[in-house]
């Protein structure tokens, strides 16, 4: 087992709590599962009791006469107890019931649910309830995931590099082979802690040597990680290429409804299945920045999916189909092409054509994960389609993770979308919940911002995104002033100061970045491949674009039905108000509309003056975070103190870059002078 360097534990960090005679009662677990199939969660609570409460936990097979906790599955629990109501009825498959009660004369804490799964995530819980220094004598909490599908996305290659990775190497693989290492169990513990239950391990561009993670000598390797992380409920998943029937298996083509094809994949299931009983399925992406597909063939999506849904159904895997799907070289000059309608024309014909055990995967927005975006018009247009939506954990438009960009307030807003789809209610929460179409095979998939660096994500702060991420994908109700204050009392103690200001930076952050760089719907402005710093006219794939097509006049794309026709994908009243430039929400102005830079905001400020001014609040508001940051110091560990801060002030350092590029691109092209008379050249 390979040994990789030292790294600590985010919220994990068990800590000594001052309440050890309080717990002290508690040490006594009664097990009613085999030791063996609960291992996981009784280690975990046995290394948190001893680490943080100095306590040795003693477990027993049969009923004692001492206060106690209580672990095993409602079967096992129904032997011992008769709850006076059915328990079997307040909970999903994955969701646990933790009570205090009193009965065989003596306390006891319950920890129940229907399945292993339910034990880990009960068993996470108390440990956080009692680092919480929570109340144990009157426990009740009965918790349920909302979505079936919580899963993590690695962008991870087999080199060990990661696409749009900030955070170090890949923690699974290096030099083309598996790593098995201790860390993989402790990020599987962080995982399970926050709820996860899947995980694809390797890149959606699936290319040279990574097309083979599916042949047998890989398979075997996987074998291993596949039963570490189902020690924690987390079954893995493979990115697969399309077109792998021609590249491992010498067929002549790929084509899905060609009959060879079909049975290349089923014996491929087959044998992935033989070695891997607990593999959870397939990530495609297809026909999109020249990965293959069936498009090709002339082949629709739904033939793609539907035809390898059909080999993993008998061992109830998944195909999560990815929906981000659009022409890379399409020509920007041309007016009516319009990427952000590649989704939905795409999908949307083929709601009702996929199988039961396919997931589509929609990004958040139309376009690409920029900070920000209007919420994907395909929420609310697939009735009759399971969905998974797609957020990006990982900073890539957003900073990559040297700004401090907490995602959490922007993830809350897309879940809160209404999008009319049966009229007024229609949230994307509730989409995702089943509520409105009755999908139930639906859920969250977090592309990962994990790296082998010492805290996992780069920047101390942006594991609250990872945790945030697991969060609202277990709860899309819950409010994120608990989710933040939670994940600062676990990582960094309850200091009210500290829980203060830095609540105070996650949730401002956003606003923050989004203010230097590219406010108003603008999107991109960054340099083309790494996605870093400013470059008003970077464009990716050619030279003649630019994402916002700024002249001296005007900037913005007109998206209403009066130009690409974008809104028209949305229902009444979003199409309505997005197509009026005085109703569309100013914070996507410019990605609907085409606006001249004297347009009047309802500020009463033009456009260009917003813009300016915009840029200059960025700045003075980032250096506030670093002051709301040297505030803490002395009450913060001093390591994690300096790495935060020495990422702070680069963040300064680089959005007085954003500033003093985007101004001065403006004022060049405009010749209108800020009406503040403040400095625009660098
Ligand atoms: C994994 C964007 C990113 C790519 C990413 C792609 C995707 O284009 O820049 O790195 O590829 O999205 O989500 O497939």
């Amino acid at each position: 087992m390979e040994n990789l360097e030292k790294y600590e534990m985010c919220w994990l960090e068990y800590k000594p709590l001052g309440n050890k005679e309080y717990c002290k009662r508690w040490e006594n677990i009664i097990v009613l599962e085999n030791y063996y199939d609960v291992k996981p969660c009784l280690k975990e609570l046995k290394f948190f009791f001893q680490n943080s409460l100095g306590l040795d936990l003693k477990y027993h097979k049969n009923f004692i006469d001492k206060p106690s906790l209580i672990v095993g599955r409602l079967e096992k629990i129904k032997e011992v107890f008769k709850p006076a109501e059915d328990w079997n009825k307040l909970i999903n498959d994955e969701g646990f019931i933790i009570k205090t009660l009193y009965f065989k004369e003596n306390q006891r804490i319950i920890i129940t649910g229907k399945t292993f799964n339910s034990l880990i995530y009960g068993i996470f819980e108390l440990i956080k309830r009692i680092r919480l220094k929570e109340d144990l004598n009157s426990l009740n909490i009965i918790e349920n995931p909302k979505v079936k599908f919580r899963m993590i996305n690695h962008w991870d290659n087999l080199d060990g590099t990661i696409e749009r990775g900030y955070a170090g190497n890949s923690i699974f693989f290096k030099n083309n082979k598996i790593i098995y290492s201790e860390r993989l169990r402790d990020y599987a513990r962080l995982l399970a802690s926050i709820g996860i239950n899947g995980i694809v391990l390797n890149n959606v561009n699936v290319k040279k040597k990574e097309v083979e993670l599916i042949e047998k000598h890989y398979l075997k390797k996987l074998l291993k990680i596949a039963k570490l992380f189902g020690d924690y409920g987390i079954k893995i998943y493979l990115s697969i290429n399309f077109a792998s029937p021609i590249y491992l298996g010498g067929l002549i083509t790929a084509d899905p409804l060609n009959q060879d094809v079909a049975l290349w994949w089923k014996r491929k299931v087959e044998e992935i299945y033989d070695i891997i009983p607990n593999f959870g399925g397939f990530l495609v992406k297809a026909d999109s920045e020249f990965n293959p597909g069936p498009h090709i063939y002339g082949r629709t999506h739904a033939d793609g999916a539907n035809m390898l849904a059909e080999a993993l159904a008998p061992f109830n895997g998944y195909v999560i189909w990815r929906a981000f799907v659009y022409n890379c070289m399409q020509d920007w000059r041309d007016t009516k092409t319009d990427r952000a309608k590649a989704a939905y024309d795409n999908f949307k014909p083929l709601d009702g054509f996929f199988d039961d055990n396919v997931i589509l995967q929609i990004k958040y927005g139309p376009m690409d994960f920029q900070v920000r975006e209007p919420v994907s018009p395909l929420f609310g247009a697939l009735e009759k389609t399971n969905q998974i939506l797609e957020l990006q954990i990982t900073q890539e438009y957003t900073g990559q993770q040297i700004h401090l960009c907490y995602l959490g307030t922007l993830w809350k807003e897309i879940l809160e979308f209404d999008t009319y789809a049966r009229g007024e209610g229609s949230k994307v929460k509730k989409i995702l919940k089943g509520e409105v179409f009755g999908n139930k095979n639906n859920g969250f998939a977090g592309v990962s911002n994990v790296g082998n660096s010492v805290n996992w994500t780069g920047h101390d702060l942006a594991q609250a995104n990872l945790w945030t991420f697991g969060k609202i994908s277990w709860n899309l109700d819950e409010s994120l002033e608990r989710i933040i204050n939670e994940w600062i009392k676990l990582t960094f103690g309850d200091d009210k100061k500290v829980i203060e200001n830095i609540s105070y930076m996650l949730i401002n952050s956003h606003r923050i970045y989004e203010k230097y760089t590219t406010p108003l719907g603008l999107g991109w402005m960054v340099n083309p491949g790494n996605h870093f710093g400013p470059n008003p006219e970077g464009y990716e794939y050619s030279h003649w674009g630019t994402y916002h097509r700024a002249d001296f006049k005007a900037i913005g794309v007109d998206r209403t039905s009066r130009g690409t026709g974008f809104t028209l994908q949305y229902h009444h009243p979003w199409r309505e108000i997005f197509d009026d430039i005085e109703k569309c929400p100013e914070d996507l102005l410019l990605f609907f509309h085409r606006v001249p830079y004297d347009f009047k905001l309802k500020s009463g400020k033009i456009l260009l003056q917003f813009i300016y001014d915009s840029h200059f609040e960025g700045v003075e508001e980032a250096e506030k975070l670093k002051e709301k940051w040297l505030e803490l110091k002395g009450k913060i560990d001093k390591e994690k103190f300096e790495r935060v801060l020495e990422k702070l002030n680069q963040q300064i350092k680089h959005a007085k870059e954003w500033r003093d590029v985007i101004n001065t691109y403006f004022y060049r092209k405009t010749g209108i002078p800020d009406e503040k008379g403040r400095k625009i050249y660098p």
